[in-house]
């Protein structure tokens, strides 16, 4: 698969009833993109997440983020980088994640345009090891502050999800200047 051609993703799950090893079905349909999960956590009431097109109500949000080259290599040749329109990073992220998303019967959600924003940072320190940094971005244990999140995927299933690690943020250990 070429990054600039459409996602294509078999369908993978219906949104209450997710096939066994969705979340590595989805791993795999986001890794061509320079994309990948980056954890999840199970919704509640007060999150206010709408409902998925089918009307089941939100029961998990997974992260889909991005850490290193890959997803630059992939949108670099995306046609949204030189069609000349505004936003092109966000509409490749739209185009691809939409794709993905509706082949597992999930809703993505994007930490842009929403007002007011979805709370990815809160969102994501439910998900994995990330920490507040001195900065206000996330830091990560592997990735550092560089990476970020580029949608969430809210299915109407419960899925069985790690906890997130303990451990203390890298930058209680870093030396300063
Ligand atoms: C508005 C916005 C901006 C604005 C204002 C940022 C600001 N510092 O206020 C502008 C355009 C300037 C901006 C710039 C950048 N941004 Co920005 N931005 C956002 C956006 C859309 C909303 C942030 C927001 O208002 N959050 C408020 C509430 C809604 O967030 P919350 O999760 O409930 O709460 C968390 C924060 O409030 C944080 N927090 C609150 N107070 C404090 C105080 C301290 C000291 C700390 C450490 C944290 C902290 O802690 C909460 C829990 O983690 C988010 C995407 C999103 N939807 O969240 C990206 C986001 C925060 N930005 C991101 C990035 C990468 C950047 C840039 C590096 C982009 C760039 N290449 O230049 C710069 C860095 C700016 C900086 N040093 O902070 C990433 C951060 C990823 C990460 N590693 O955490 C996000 C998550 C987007 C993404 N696609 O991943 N951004």
């Amino acid at each position: 698969m070429k990054p600039t051609d459409p996602p294509h993703s078999p369908e993978i799950a219906s949104p209450t009833d997710p096939k066994p090893g969705l979340q590595e079905t989805l791993a795999q349909a986001l890794q061509p993109w320079g994309l990948a999960l980056r954890g999840g956590f199970t919704a509640h009431a007060d999150d206010a997440l709408p409902p998925l097109p089918g009307g089941a109500a939100a029961a998990t949000v997974l992260l889909v983020g991005n850490a290193g080259p890959g997803m630059w290599q992939a949108f670099s040749g995306s046609t949204e980088t030189s069609d000349g329109l505004a936003h092109p990073l966000n509409r490749w992220t739209r185009r691809v994640v939409d794709a993905i998303a509706a082949s597992a019967g999930a809703l993505a959600l994007y930490p842009f345009e929403a007002v007011p924003v979805w709370p990815f940072q809160r969102w994501a320190a439910r998900c994995e090891a990330v920490h507040n940094s001195p900065l206000g971005l996330l830091i990560h244990p592997q990735y550092g502050l560089w990476h970020a999140y580029r949608a969430a995927l809210v299915l109407g299933a419960d899925l069985a999800l790690p906890a997130v690690p303990p451990g203390a943020s890298p930058c209680q250990s870093c030396a300063s200047v």
